[in-house]
């Protein structure tokens, strides 16, 4: 092994998949051995590969063998893995402070990423945020904002949507398996609507905002509602972009009704699609955003971002936690929003969809069983659907994920059925890289 990203991490730039081993290696079948009899078997193991090193949009197993990484640690490696910037800042920070805990003795760097949130989230009015740990616990909080703003106690959430594995968020997910099953009670006063998908149903953005917005009015009741949590693009639900003005309808409803709008960017937010956040696509202005993943560019670190009115409806002490806007992440955070201008990563996204978009297309014309191509930016996926029985073709999705691990490329399925392969790279991967995973998909459902 001469060229390992170990010795040369930048060499990984431009770098092709490469399998030098069986899948998994011994070194990963160790590690696996091990993990089976230390870690709970509640954490699912997607591949069967452990990481050694990886930079940009490569990932290097403990084998040595390289994959093009379309998974991003699900769409958390946005401007690509170990920038150089994000490195730098967090190693800079480490040696000046580590932790305080944020509301015992303040920081910069907290209030540089509120600052920033304020400036790149949809919305010229005055904005407030408080950060967290994790994508759930931002939406956790943004419930708890909203009620406490309202006076009211339900939650309005949609139909294959997904917003974490706690208790509340658990019971706001559209699949009871395996995110709440066994695990219950959980959260009450959960209101799931129709959504908006007009791949499966046809539904205008009007009529489904007809169809969400009156199952709301009946079943609930519009005063009733503090909040209504939407995914602008559904991220684990399959990538489904909704119908135009299905979101701003929804918009003014929440605002006509006194509800809450939030939009739950934790996975299409930051650079991902191609705008700082997905609701700009949409022409809305959520009252308030959650935000995770992408922002802190591989340190944990989340956020709740909004309206400054509503953001200060909660006491003093009512937010919060020991490890949230801790400084190291926080460091990260003002870095990979430094990254984004510096190196235009929006027009990267945008780039990524330029190339794989038509690929994608390509690949549907030759594979018919490849129903659909859809998303934004470096956010897209394709579905597979059985072309004699029209019923979700899990097993495609499925084989051909198996097939590109053994390839050399790392991709991840969604959907409420499994049928869907989506694409999170980080938004530095280069056209080649695309085109190679693409080529390999290509072999895969050739080999089918
Ligand atoms: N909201 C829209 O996509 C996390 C889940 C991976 P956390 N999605 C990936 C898994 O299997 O746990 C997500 C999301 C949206 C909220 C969350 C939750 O974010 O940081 O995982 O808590």
């Amino acid at each position: 092994m001469t060229d390992t990203l170990s010795q040369a991490p930048s060499s990984a730039t431009g770098a092709s998949a490469r399998i030098i081993t069986e899948i998994p290696g011994p070194r990963s079948r160790e590690l696996h051995e091990r993990r089976v009899k230390a870690v709970s078997a509640g954490v699912s193991a997607t591949f069967p590969i452990y990481a050694a090193h990886a930079h940009d949009a490569i990932l290097e197993d403990v084998d040595g063998n390289r994959f093009i990484d379309f998974t991003g640690g699900i769409g958390v490696m946005t401007i690509g893995h170990t920038n150089e910037a994000v490195v730098q800042a967090v190693s800079d920070q480490v040696s000046k402070v580590t932790h305080t805990l944020f509301a015992v003795a303040g920081y910069e760097p907290y209030i540089q990423v509120c600052e920033l949130l304020a400036q790149h989230t949809p919305g010229n009015f005055a904005k407030k945020s408080v950060l967290v740990n994790s994508g759930a616990e931002a939406v956790e909080n943004a419930v708890k904002i909203a009620r406490k703003f309202t006076g009211r106690t339900e939650v309005a959430v949609l139909h294959h949507g997904y917003h974490g594995r706690t208790n509340l968020t658990s019971a706001m997910n559209y699949n009871m398996h395996p995110y709440g099953t066994g695990f219950g009670p959980l959260a009450g006063s959960v209101h799931h609507a129709p959504n908006s998908s007009p791949f499966h149903n046809g539904l205008s953005g009007a009529q489904a905002a007809e169809r969400t917005i009156t199952y709301l009015e009946k079943r609930v009741g519009a005063s009733q509602i503090a909040c209504l949590v939407v995914e602008p693009i559904q991220g684990e639900g399959g990538f489904i972009v909704p119908a135009e003005g299905y979101l701003q309808a929804l918009v003014e409803w929440c605002h006509a009704n006194g509800i809450v709008y939030v939009s739950d960017e934790v996975q299409s937010g930051m650079a991902r699609t191609g705008t700082y956040f997905a609701s700009e696509h949409f022409g809305i202005e959520p009252d308030l955003i959650t935000s995770a993943k992408g922002i802190g560019g591989g340190m944990p670190i989340a956020a709740v971002t909004g309206r400054a009115d509503i953001m200060d409806a909660s006491h003093p002490g009512g937010l919060g936690g020991t490890f949230g806007g801790n400084p190291v992440s926080s460091a990260a955070v003002v870095a990979v929003f430094s990254q984004v201008e510096k190196h235009g990563l929006l027009a990267e996204a945008r780039r990524v969809e330029k190339t794989l978009r038509p690929a994608l297309l390509a690949l549907q014309k030759k594979h018919p069983v490849i129903a659909d191509v859809r998303g934004i930016g470096a956010m897209l996926a394709i579905e597979f659907v059985d072309t004699v029985s029209g019923k979700p073709a899990a097993d495609v999705a499925k084989a051909v994920q198996t097939y590109a691990l053994d390839h050399g490329v790392l991709i991840l399925t969604a959907g409420t059925f499994g049928n869907i392969l989506r694409f999170l790279p980080p938004v530095v991967i280069t056209d080649d890289q695309l085109l190679e995973a693409v080529a390999i998909m290509d072999d895969a459902l050739a080999a089918l």
